[in-house]
C-alpha cells in the first residue's frame, strides 16, 4: 500500500500551450508497479502509487510527446522487470535506464540491450538508497560500456565537490538528472551551481537534464524562480541537455504537478525553436536511438 503521507500524481493534466516539435521525447520518467504484477522492492525508502505504462503511454500522447526514456526508480530496487515490461510494450518509442546489481552477467544485460535498455542509473540520493562503493559502480560501468551504455547519475549539489573525481574518471557519456539539484535560493551565480556549471564546461561527455522544476522551486506551482537554472544550461550547453517530466513524480510534498504546465516550461528555458529541437529531439535521439 501506498505510503500514507504520498501524494499521487496529477489526476486531470491541462492540455500544454506549448505545442512540441513532431517527435519530442520525454527523457525521464517512470512506471510504479503495478504492485500486484511488479512488487516493490523489500529494501525501498518508499512506497508510491502506483503509474501503469498504459497511463505513462496515454499522458505521453496527451502531451503532444512521442517518446519516453523511462528510468528505474528506487522503489523497485534492482528488479527491472516492471521497466522491462514497458519497454517490450512501446518498442522503439521508448528506452530505458536501468538499475542493476554488481553480480548482473554480460548475458542479462545484453538481453536488456535488446528490449531497449541504454544506460545505468547510479543514484546517490541518501534518503532514497543506501550507499554503494564507488568501486561498485566503476566495475559495472566497465561492463555496460562494453555495449555502448550510458552511465545517469543522481546527487544533490552538496555531494558534487565529493564526487567530482568519481565522476571525471567514468570515461564515459554521463547523464545528471534534474540539473545537480541545485538549491535555487542560492542563485545561478553561486559558487554550488558555477562548480556544476565548470564540471560540464571542463569533461564534453557530461550531460545534464533540464528537468525537475517542481522538485526545485521554492514558490510551486509557479517555477519561475528554477527556469534561470536550467536556461542557463541550455544555452551553453544545448547539445548536452535533456528535458523529462519526471511523471509519475515520486516523493513530491509540496505539491501534485499538472504535467501540462511542466511542459510550458519548455519555451521559458528553451527559448528558440533551434534550442527545442536540440532539447527535445536532437540530443535524446542520438543519445537513445543511436540517430
Ligand atoms: C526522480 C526523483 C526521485 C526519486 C527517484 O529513484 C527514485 O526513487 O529517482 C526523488 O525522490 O527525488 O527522479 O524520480
Amino acid at each position: 500500500m501506498m505510503d500514507a503521507n504520498y501524494l499521487p500524481f496529477h489526476a486531470s493534466p491541462a492540455v500544454p500551450k506549448y505545442k512540441a516539435p513532431a517527435g519530442a521525447v520525454d527523457a525521464h520518467c517512470h512506471v510504479f508497479g503495478p504492485a500486484d504484477k511488479f512488487p516493490y522492492h523489500p529494501k525501498r525508502k518508499y512506497t508510491p502509487c502506483d503509474a501503469s505504462k498504459e497511463q505513462l503511454f496515454a499522458l505521453r500522447d496527451h502531451l503532444g510527446f512521442s517518446r519516453n526514456v523511462i528510468v528505474q526508480a528506487s522503489c523497485h530496487g534492482t528488479d527491472n522487470a516492471a521497466l522491462l515490461d514497458a519497454l517490450q510494450s512501446a518498442g522503439e518509442l521508448a528506452r530505458g535506464v536501468a538499475v542493476v546489481d554488481p553480480a548482473i552477467s554480460m548475458q542479462e544485460l545484453e538481453a536488456m540491450h535488446a528490449v531497449g535498455v541504454r544506460a545505468v542509473r547510479f543514484n546517490f540520493v541518501k534518503r532514497l538508497v543506501d550507499s554503494t562503493p564507488k568501486q561498485v559502480f566503476i566495475n559495472i560501468a566497465q561492463q555496460v560500456k562494453q555495449l555502448g551504455w550510458h552511465i545517469v547519475v543522481y546527487f544533490e549539489a552538496p555531494d558534487l565537490e565529493e564526487l567530482i573525481p568519481f565522476l571525471e574518471q567514468l570515461d564515459m557519456t554521463i547523464v545528471v538528472d534534474h540539473m545537480g539539484r541545485p538549491d535555487v535560493a542560492k542563485g545561478v551565480d553561486h559558487a554550488d551551481f558555477q562548480r556544476f556549471i565548470k564540471l560540464l564546461a571542463d569533461n564534453d561527455n557530461i550531460w545534464t537534464k533540464v528537468s525537475c522544476p517542481e522538485r526545485l522551486t521554492l514558490q510551486a506551482p509557479d517555477y519561475s524562480d528554477v527556469e534561470p537554472f536550467a536556461r542557463t544550461l541550455v544555452e551553453q550547453f544545448p547539445d548536452r541537455v535533456l528535458w523529462g517530466t519526471d511523471w509519475p513524480h515520486p516523493n513530491m510534498k509540496s505539491h501534485a504537478p499538472d504535467d501540462g504546465l511542466l511542459v510550458d516550461v519548455i519555451p521559458k528555458i528553451a527559448v528558440t525553436a533551434e534550442l527545442q529541437q536540440k532539447l527535445l529531439i536532437d540530443n535524446p535521439m542520438r543519445l537513445y536511438w543511436g540517430e
